[in-house]
């Protein structure tokens, strides 16, 4: 069976090397010619756990090519960013010209996947339609399946297997065909429906994470007024049985939450925009404590990625944070992110304060004792609760912690 992969990014490349190490033919398409060439010599931008000797295995396999040219084939399957545009509405130009370079392909009874994260009725509305330029109708002469992909960065090949999977068909035998095809390394279930139920389940599931964690930013800012701490609020509420109150933090970065709930906004929402702004002015509440606890001197961010124990600063609070703290001096430690200084010693030097912007593991570890000598002050802001009071305090800081107010 022949495959072609459309778009080697996060989710195409893994995906590209799952099918052909499960024994299909796969031809890898990315429009990067220089992407294409540094694949071909077996280098791979993509971090990610396992990801490098998967890649070779699936190379050593003979099974997959990569190209800039597309080929006649079996299955085509799509995996191109829509990213947003200035003004929130999705930028679907990749998926279309996807579409368009498949159309100029198509031969009848081929099976077109579309994975890209899209808003509700983008497979029949606009890529059914480019395809049909091809000549060929769809479900009589080719099928067509919407299947998101939902695999979370960090865990991407352990999740493309383990994780349950949305087949959305345009027919019977859409998802029959889509079905069999994942089916050959998904071990979750896979659940079948039609292509706009699937765009709006994939789009649910990511607003549904940023609304809540939208909710637990308000709570943050709502308990730094009483003698509490959100942090408890969240762990002791979570002990309902009907209770799934997700993080507060500096902000929600990645290239997904901040992204995908604007596919769903229409006049009809309220919530999804009002969550978004929340979570976008996390960092201005960041700002804030900056301002109270250390008004003067230069600072210390802890972690410039978007998460914790990941290279990827995609939509980074730091970064919005970096951007709105022009005029402080500012050093920043990354120990995945090679522009920023590993040395944790270096960095801290002579600083005031130090921001805790992500839960970076290594940060654990830290020993306060040490860093309180070669600062100047001693104001430590963890936004991420993931430093020891009392550890720190003893150490002689005055630890000031996102969401609290509570001191017994
Ligand atoms: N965050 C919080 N509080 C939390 C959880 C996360 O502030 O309780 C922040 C993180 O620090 C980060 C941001 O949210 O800045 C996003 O991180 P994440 O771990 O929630 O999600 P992503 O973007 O890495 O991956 C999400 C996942 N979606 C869901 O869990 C519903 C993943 O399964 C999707 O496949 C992925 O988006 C995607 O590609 O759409």
């Amino acid at each position: 069976m022949k495959l072609t992969i459309l778009g080697l990014g996060y989710i195409g490349l893994p995906t590209a090397a799952m099918f052909a190490n499960r024994g299909y033919d796969v031809l890898g398409i990315d429009i990067d010619e220089e992407k294409v060439d540094e694949i071909n010599r077996g280098h791979f931008r993509i971090e990610e756990p396992g990801l490098k000797a998967f890649l070779r295995d699936a190379k050593n396999s003979g099974n997959f090519k990569v190209s800039t040219k597309m080929e006649d084939s079996d299955v085509f399957i799509i995996t191109v960013p829509t990213p947003l545009k200035e003004n929130k509405a999705p930028d679907l130009s990749y998926v279309e010209s996807a579409a368009e370079m498949i159309s100029k392909t198509l031969k009848k009874d081929n099976l077109v996947v579309l994975e890209s994260t899209v808003p509700p009725g983008t497979t029949i509305e606009t890529v059914i339609p480019i395809l049909e330029k091809s000549g060929l109708k769809s479900i009589d002469d080719f099928k067509v399946a919407y299947c998101p992909e939902r695999v979370m960065p960090g865990k991407i090949l352990k999740e493309l297997t383990e994780n349950d999977r949305i087949i959305g068909g345009i027919d019977e035998e859409s998802r029959q065909r889509a079905k069999k095809l994942y089916s050959s390394f998904v071990e979750g279930k896979l659940y079948l429906t039609n292509p706009t139920t699937a765009e709006f389940v994939k789009l649910a599931e990511n607003t549904y994470r940023d609304v809540n964690i939208a909710l637990a930013n308000e709570f943050a800012k709502l308990c730094e007024k009483h003698p509490t701490s959100v942090w408890d609020v969240v762990k002791l509420a979570n002990n309902h049985p009907r209770v799934y109150l997700h993080k507060p933090g500096p902000g929600v970065g990645g290239h997904c939450l901040p992204i995908d709930p604007w596919f769903l906004v229409d006049e009809d929402a309220e919530l999804i925009p009002t969550s978004r702004k929340i979570n976008d002015e996390m960092v201005d509440h960041v700002i804030k404590l900056i301002e109270k606890h250390a008004p003067e001197g230069q600072i210390a961010v802890l972690g410039a990625s978007y998460k914790a124990n990941t290279e990827d600063t995609r939509s980074s609070p730091t970064l919005q944070l970096l951007k709105k703290l022009h005029d402080r001096k500012v050093k920043v430690h990354d120990p995945y992110v090679s522009e920023y200084d590993s040395n944790l010693d270096s960095v801290i030097e002579g600083t005031e304060a130090i921001v805790l912007m992500v839960d970076h593991k290594e940060y654990n570890d830290i020993d306060p004792r040490i860093l309180s000598k070669k600062m100047k002050g001693n104001i430590i802001i963890d936004t991420k609760n993931c430093l020891e009071e009392k550890e720190w305090t003893e150490a002689g800081f005055k630890y000031v912690l996102l969401g609290s107010n509570k001191h017994d």
